[in-house]
């Protein structure tokens, strides 16, 4: 399972290599049918970067793992100490920037531990892409993100070259995805990736956006059938919002088998309670979905 390969030198030879990141081979499953992934000592979640080291006949050699990184490692090669080697840096799906840095050298990759670059700054939603970029033309990389809802932040670096630091998040573009909402122009953002480049070639850099939307083609004919679909989608989001809160009620509790087996059946009651708009709204709306890849683009204005 791979993602966010890229093509790059990692090891110097003037051959360009393959890095990905990916979760270690295939994650068992629970007996749910849920992937359980691997996990270190604090129970933090791990996921693995790879190296496919291209040959001089233009081949790859196997799987070589280079780093170890938290989460989903979605990873992105840059210099980002200006020391002449490749260093990560990681968007891991929760509310942080990784940087991986490179304390081999550009012939030798090694890579130290995660380092949140986000330390003790807020960020509102869990971030599923990261670029590092000049975005204010200052000279110092900034740090540029989208997340699980499509919204595109900037995080100004205000320290120093040797020393990064960064301003609270602005946020360029607020997201417009409200999960899973077929009438939204962003459906489930959940492995959006950002590319910050200047695309129409005007000096000020730009983003692009890769993700995804899904379509209806009856809702979309019919304006009676989006009324219908919000009354109905209400609904669904309330019913799990209850389930929700009961979860969260019980969480940090001291839970017995028979105390998770009678939370159990309370949520299945909210559920009852809600099932038969719920089922009308999946057979109504949730079959039978186009859906498509998209790469929205958003112009920097000077
Ligand atoms: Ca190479
Ligand atoms: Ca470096
Ligand atoms: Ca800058
Ligand atoms: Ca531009």
């Amino acid at each position: 399972m791979g993602f966010a390969p890229q093509v790059a030198d990692i090891n110097g030879d003037g051959l360009t290599d393959i890095v990905s990141g990916s979760y270690r081979g295939d994650p068992p499953k629970d007996e749910n049918g849920r992937l359980q992934y691997l996990k270190d000592k604090d129970g933090n979640m791990i996921s693995e970067l790879y190296a496919y080291y291209r040959k001089p006949d233009g081949s790859f050699g196997p799987r070589t793992k280079i780093a170890e990184a938290r989460m989903h490692a979605k990873a992105t090669l840059v210099d980002w100490d200006g020391d002449g080697d490749l260093d990560f840096i990681v968007a891991p799906k929760i509310k942080e920037i990784h940087l991986l840095e490179n304390i081999g050298s550009s012939t030798e990759p090694e890579f130290a531990p995660p380092r949140n670059l986000l330390e003790g700054i807020e960020v509102p939603n869990y971030i599923t892409g990261a670029k590092a970029a000049d975005w204010d033309g200052d000279g110092l990389l900034d740090l540029m993100a989208d997340t699980i809802l499509a919204d595109i932040y900037f995080f100004r670096n205000i320290g120093t070259a040797g020393e990064p630091a960064f301003a609270p998040v602005e946020v360029l573009v607020k997201g417009w995805a409200d999960n899973r909402d077929l009438l939204s122009p962003v459906y489930w953002e959940n492995f959006s990736s950002i590319e910050v480049v200047d695309w129409d070639g005007d000096g000020q850099l730009d983003v692009l956006l890769g993700g995804h939307k899904a379509v209806n083609p009856r809702l979309k004919a019919n304006p009676e059938d989006q009324v219908e679909y919000r009354r109905l989608r209400a609904i669904y989001k309330k019913c799990r919002a209850e389930v929700a809160e009961l979860y969260r009620n019980a969480r940090n509790k001291e839970f017995s088998d028979e105390d998770y087996k009678k939370l159990r059946v309370e949520a299945k009651e909210i559920e009852k309670k809600y099932a038969d708009e719920i089922n009308l709204f999946n057979q109504k709306y949730n079959k039978n979905l186009d859906i498509h890849g998209r790469v929205w683009v958003f112009l920097g204005v000077k």
